[in-house]
Parts: C-alpha cells; structure tokens; sequence
C-alpha cells in the first residue's frame, strides 16, 4: 500500500518548518528524464538547507531512490505539495509530476537512482561539500 509523501515528513521525524526566502536555502532542479537524470550531477555546500525539486519530464514513472533516504544522518522533509508517492525504498514521481524535499546533509557523495523496472542506468550524485572556511 503506497502512502503520500507528505507523511514521509512525518515519519523521518521532522517539524522544521523551512523558510522558503531564507537566503541560506540552496535549490536545484533536477530533471527526471526517460532515461536519465538531467544533470546527474549535483554540488551542495553542507550547513546550509538544500530545496531538491525532482520533476518528471518523461512519459514513464520514475523514481528518487537511494541510501540517502535512510541516512540517519540526512534530515529530510517533504514539501507537502509534493505530488508523489513514496513506496517501501523510494519516492515514485508520476509524469508531470514532481517532488520537492529539503534535505540537511553532512558533506559526502550521496548516489540516487531510478528503481524503476528497466530503469537501471538513471543513476546521479550529490555531492556535498564542506562549507568554505571564513
Ligand atoms: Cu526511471
């Protein structure tokens, strides 16, 4: 049984509430393709919230899948106007559809992919750097 995404918020255990002019808010977009993420790579600078829009410009579903959403050390909240659904380990994202998270993350490489059936070669990386010392 799927269940909406805005209970995933909910269940990771998060009630911060994000403002979405704070200017430490870093955004991107990431196009889901069939088949490809476009770009497949993504930098972030960690200490500082990052707004994750995934929109599913193909004609197939897909899916924002990986380790990341089970990191302990990842907080992350779903934007309740998100229009996807989360499955057991992963968020399936309809045509026309799209998903927005915020996510904190310490610095690292986070690999994400499409589990999509015969999906195998959407994969992309996150890579969040250290923030620059002042
Ligand atoms: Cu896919």
């Amino acid at each position: 049984m799927n269940r909406r995404v805005k209970r995933f918020g909910w269940l990771a255990g998060m009630a911060i509430l994000v403002n979405a002019c704070d200017p430490d808010v870093q955004t991107v977009r990431i196009a889901a393709q069939d088949f490809r993420f476009d770009p497949v790579e993504v930098r972030a600078i960690a200490g500082r919230p990052l707004r994750l829009t995934i929109v599913n410009e193909g004609r197939e579903p897909h899916e924002f899948a990986g380790p990341l959403l089970v990191d302990p050390r990842v907080r992350l909240i779903a934007d309740p106007s998100s229009d996807a659904v989360l499955r057991q380990d992963g968020i399936r994202i309809l045509p026309g559809r799209s998903l927005q998270l915020t996510l904190w993350m310490p610095p690292g490489t986070y690999l994400f992919h499409c589990q999509v059936r015969g999906h195998k070669g959407m994969t992309g990386t996150l890579l969040v750097d250290e923030p620059p010392s002042s």
